[in-house]
């Protein structure tokens, strides 16, 4: 069995959420209260040593943290993971470009907004976050102009790590009204089969 230490609004757990429902995984849910601290216990962080969910709990009792690699785990050998040695190597590049480009300035505004008081000190960073956050979304909309998805014309995982922050971008202060090729690709992705929402329960909750 499968475990998935994880909490409901993490864009970077749903996206596990959301391969494990399309690839018909069942597993064990348990929430993680990440704004009571629960990701820095000692018994979490016996798990992931990086105090940070996603993580995931393998059959053999091993654990696995970091979105896209619990997301390259779960789908490597099926159909959301090409064959193809270069296309597999685009998948990486569109998930590091992912975590590097895109995630600090999309769903770390989305936190200050959502998570922190309004008075937080943190909003001051917000101008910057989301002037780079454009930046990625410019680099997004140039590539899906040409193509119905991010690699080999086919829904892959890349599009699943890109897929859950974007969607809720404009809860962190973005406006994805100056990417039409963007928004037609969410609505492709929510259209896969077995989709579930951010906020769906999931099995076992
Ligand atoms: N690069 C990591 C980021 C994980 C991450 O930042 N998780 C946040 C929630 S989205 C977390 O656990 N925060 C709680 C904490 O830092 O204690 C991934 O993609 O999984």
């Amino acid at each position: 069995m499968l475990t998935l230490y994880d909490y409901l609004d993490s864009g970077n757990g749903y996206k596990v959420r959301l391969l494990l429902s399309q690839l018909g995984l069942h597993y064990r849910y348990v929430d993680v209260d990440i704004m009571k601290g629960e990701t820095r216990t000692n018994a979490f962080l016996a798990r992931n040593p990086n105090g940070r969910i996603p993580t995931l709990e393998v059959p053999d009792g091993d654990y696995l943290a970091e979105s896209d690699a619990i997301l390259w785990y779960l789908a490597d050998g099926t159909d959301f993971v090409p064959a193809g040695r270069f296309a597999r190597a685009q998948v990486l590049q569109w998930m590091f470009f992912e975590q590097y480009s895109h995630e600090p300035y999309v769903a770390t505004p989305r936190y200050i907004v959502r998570h922190l008081p309004a008075d937080s000190e943190r909003r001051a960073e917000l101008p910057r976050r989301l002037a780079q956050g454009r930046e990625a979304f410019k680099v997004m909309e140039s590539h899906l102009t040409r193509r119905p998805f991010f690699v080999e014309s086919h829904y892959t995982i890349a599009d699943i790590a890109l897929y859950a922050y974007t969607h809720v971008a404009e809860e962190g202060g973005h406006d994805l009204g100056p990417y039409p090729a963007l928004r037609a690709w969410l609505k492709r992705v929510a259209g896969q089969p077995r989709y579930v929402g951010l906020h769906d329960r999931p099995p076992r909750f």
